[in-house]
């Protein structure tokens, strides 16, 4: 097996020692496995050979669809080994579920993704994006630190929590959080930074800057709009409602980003790390690159709307994550011409695929309007 230690044998030979032929997996825990960041790092993982776990909570609705092309059905082929992905029923507001999970699963890493992540839905429902987004981290850090074995653990940070602290913004940058969740998020970074000085823990926080995909929310603007370029480009839309066009963000690609994610835990020593494309653009940019890549003018299409201003603005966001390219040795691959494009390309074809059901009369023209109109996102 090419890695077997040996023991000097009586005729002083070396003598083999039967040692199994490929090294335990790892087995990686994943909050928030359903969203878009939880299905990029699943995949990376799972290439990786980790076996992966993830918590998934109740719904009255499938909320799978980011993993299903992962998914394989035990019941198909019953005497396959260990499937290397299983979902677990949890929530960050349940303590008792964390910790049975961790017990059930022993993984060696935590990433704690999950979070109620909608900026301006958080000044909607302040209360519960604090309990799920700052006290849910506290609660799987404490079933981290109770935890029969050592456990690396990875928090979600966010560029929000810089809020109005101007650019560029790097690890050693203030916090001045401007939302509910961004105040959510400093509290949950500094419970991470305190487990590690007070316990020891490997305890990472990535300060992550927005990072978007086809697989984005579609009610984060990114997506928004690309989602809204594909309807008109086939006819099942003219108009998109947006509210302030000169918020400048650091777009980098999700798909890169958990790649910083997984790093964090290889490294050493536990650290904190601002992960950035260091490239700044407006709201309207972003709309002048969508819609011009699709052959349109945005300003034939884009209605400013009071109802998607925030009552606090984040007004510009750069990162500078130094630290990261230098210690992780990590930098981004696709750059912002390219994920804009990426975007605009997967929804065109969802676009047509939507008309079809429209054209067969098996589904509303307005449906995602109504979804944005009745929400204010
Ligand atoms: P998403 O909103 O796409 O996913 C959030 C995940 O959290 C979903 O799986 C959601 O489950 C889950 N979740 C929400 N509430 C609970 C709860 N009470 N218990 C358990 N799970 C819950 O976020 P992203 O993938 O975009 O982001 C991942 C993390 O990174 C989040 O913490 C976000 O705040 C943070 N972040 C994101 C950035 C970005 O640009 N994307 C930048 C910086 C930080 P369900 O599917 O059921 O809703
Ligand atoms: P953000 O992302 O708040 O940066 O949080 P979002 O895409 O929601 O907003 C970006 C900027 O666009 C402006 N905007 C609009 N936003 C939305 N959602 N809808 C609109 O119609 C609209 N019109 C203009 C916003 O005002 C804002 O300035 C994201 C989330 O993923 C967080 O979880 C994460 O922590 C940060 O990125 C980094």
């Amino acid at each position: 097996n090419g890695g077997a230690t040996n023991a000097a044998g009586s005729d002083g030979e070396a003598a083999p020692v039967p040692r199994p032929l490929t090294p335990p997996r790892k087995v990686a825990l994943i909050t928030g496995i359903t969203g878009q960041d939880g299905s990029y790092l699943t995949e990376l993982l799972l290439s990786k050979g980790y076996e992966v776990h993830g918590l998934i909570r109740r719904s009255s609705n499938f909320n799978t669809q980011r993993l299903d092309h992962i998914y394989h059905d035990p019941h198909a082929v019953p005497s396959s080994p260990r499937p290397p992905m299983r979902l677990h029923y949890a929530d960050l507001s349940d303590s008792s579920s964390l910790r049975r999970a961790l017990d059930a699963i022993s993984p060696d890493e935590v990433y704690n993704l999950a979070a109620q992540s909608h900026v301006a839905v958080s000044f909607e429902i302040p209360d519960y994006t604090a309990d799920v987004t700052a006290t849910g981290a506290l609660r799987l850090l404490e079933a981290v630190r109770l935890a029969r074995r050592p456990i690396r653990y990875y928090q979600a940070g966010s560029s929000e929590m810089f809020g109005s602290t101007p650019p560029p913004q790097s690890e050693d940058t203030p916090f001045h959080p401007r939302s509910p969740y961004a105040a959510a998020k400093v509290a949950a970074h500094w419970y991470t930074v305190n487990y590690r000085e007070a316990y020891g823990l490997f305890a990472c926080n990535g300060v992550l800057f927005n990072h978007e995909s086809p697989r984005r929310g579609e009610n984060f603007v990114t997506r928004k709009i690309t989602r809204a370029v594909g309807r008109i480009k086939v006819g099942l839309q003219t108009k998109v409602f947006l509210g302030n066009l000169s918020a400048a963000r650091d777009w980098g690609f999700a798909g890169d980003y958990v790649e910083a994610m997984w790093l964090m835990l290889q490294q050493d020593q536990p650290g904190d790390y601002v992960v950035a494309t260091e490239e700044s653009h407006t709201v309207e940019e972003f709309l002048q690159a969508a819609f011009g890549y699709a052959g349109l003018n945005w300003k034939d299409h884009v209605v400013i709307d009071k109802k998607y201003f925030r009552p606090a603005e984040v007004d510009s966001l750069k990162g500078d994550s130094t630290k990261a390219r230098r210690e992780l040795k990590w930098k981004p691959k696709v750059g912002f011409q390219q994920l804009v494009e990426m975007m605009v390309d997967h929804d065109i074809e969802l676009a047509k695929k939507e008309k079809v059901l429209v054209d067969a009369g098996y589904r509303r023209e307005d449906t995602l309007a109504w979804h944005f109109d009745s929400k204010g996102l």
